[in-house]
């Protein structure tokens, strides 16, 4: 197909295809674009034809009286009645096989929440906004949401799922080439719902055993782990800025006064930073009345939540 020929490397159409699903899903689209294309021409083109070649030409023509054509009416409807049936029996076979994960498959947890992804791996390993796979091994994704329905999307797999709070649902891949590819939301969630992006990454398995076992803040300062807790937790809903995004801009942010909603003032200090981490309603600024700021409570280590004070307390 000829915008396909490239798509291993993905190109202006279709982002690469890295997955065991990507080929045949494509190959599936083209075949209905191609359908859709024959038909449109057939139609339209006959349909100016006829309108042109049958024009009326004079106040005195007649239409002619035709009662029916069998072999016509069988034709049109029966070749769409077999694209059709073709469509549903390439579709099926294509869903059967993405709703049937290998049993082997290599089990990662993930779970949705305005506006991030986090990834739970069976070592304990966490990561959120990024995960990393091995390629050419099965993977399978059990995913869950913490607060409304999102939808697990990874163009370059071809693979979409919704997650849902208060149930698991389920998505398995096998990733056909090394690399960082994109993650979307797909179901919009909210004033976020754009912001919230992630990568997964692919490597191969020594690179993703060795991954594994690494500690992630391993040689950092707490500035750059607060930094890193930033990037992953608190980019879509604050600015590096002193500009308002949902919540607060942080630059500036440290030693600030305050003025909450109950009338009463304080300081930004580190203790006010670390509360708002984690009881974000305990205190509400005048201005964010309205602000949605879910409790990162059990989601951040202590380690994570010093470092991003630090972090914040740099942004002067
Ligand atoms: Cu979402």
């Amino acid at each position: 197909m000829f915008w396909l020929n490239n798509a291993h490397a993905g190109n202006t159409f279709m982002p690469p295809q890295a997955s065991n699903f990507a080929e045949s899903v494509d190959s599936l689209y083209g075949f209905l674009w191609y359908a859709s294309l024959i038909s449109c021409i057939l139609v339209i083109g006959g349909f100016v034809y006829f309108a042109i070649k049958y024009k009326r030409k004079t106040e005195n023509d007649q239409t002619a009286y035709i009662a029916h054509n069998t072999t016509l009416e069988f034709l049109w409807s029966f070749i769409p009645f077999v694209v059709f049936l073709v469509v549903f029996a390439w579709g099926w076979k294509i869903f059967y096989d993405m709703k049937r994960a290998p049993e082997n498959a290599l089990e990662i947890h993930v779970v949705g929440q305005k506006w991030n992804w986090d990834f739970l791996y069976k070592s304990g390993k966490k990561q959120t906004s990024e995960f990393t796979v091995p390629v050419n091994t099965p993977i399978k994704l059990i995913m869950s949401s913490r607060d409304v329905l999102h939808s697990f999307y990874v163009p370059a797999f071809r693979i979409k799922q919704d997650v849902i709070p208060g149930r698991y649902t389920s998505l398995w891949f096998t990733a056909t080439k090394e690399g960082r590819f994109n993650v979307f939301c797909t179901e919009y969630c909210g004033t976020g719902h754009s912001s919230m992006l992630a990568h997964v990454n692919v490597v191969s398995m020594s690179e993703y055993e060795e991954w594994l076992a690494n500690d992630p803040y391993k040689g950092l300062s707490m500035v750059e782990v607060g930094q890193k807790i930033y990037q992953s937790r608190c980019i879509a809903c604050h600015n590096l800025t002193a500009e308002k995004k949902i919540g607060p801009g942080f630059k500036g942010l440290f030693a600030s006064n305050k003025t909450f909603t109950d009338g009463t003032t304080g300081v930004a200090n580190e203790a006010y930073i670390r509360e708002s981490i984690l009881m974000p309603n305990a205190k509400k600024s005048v201005g964010y009345e309205n602000a949605v700021m879910t409790s990162f409570q059990g989601q951040l280590s202590e380690d994570e939540i010093a470092g991003t004070v630090e972090f914040i307390k740099t942004l002067k």
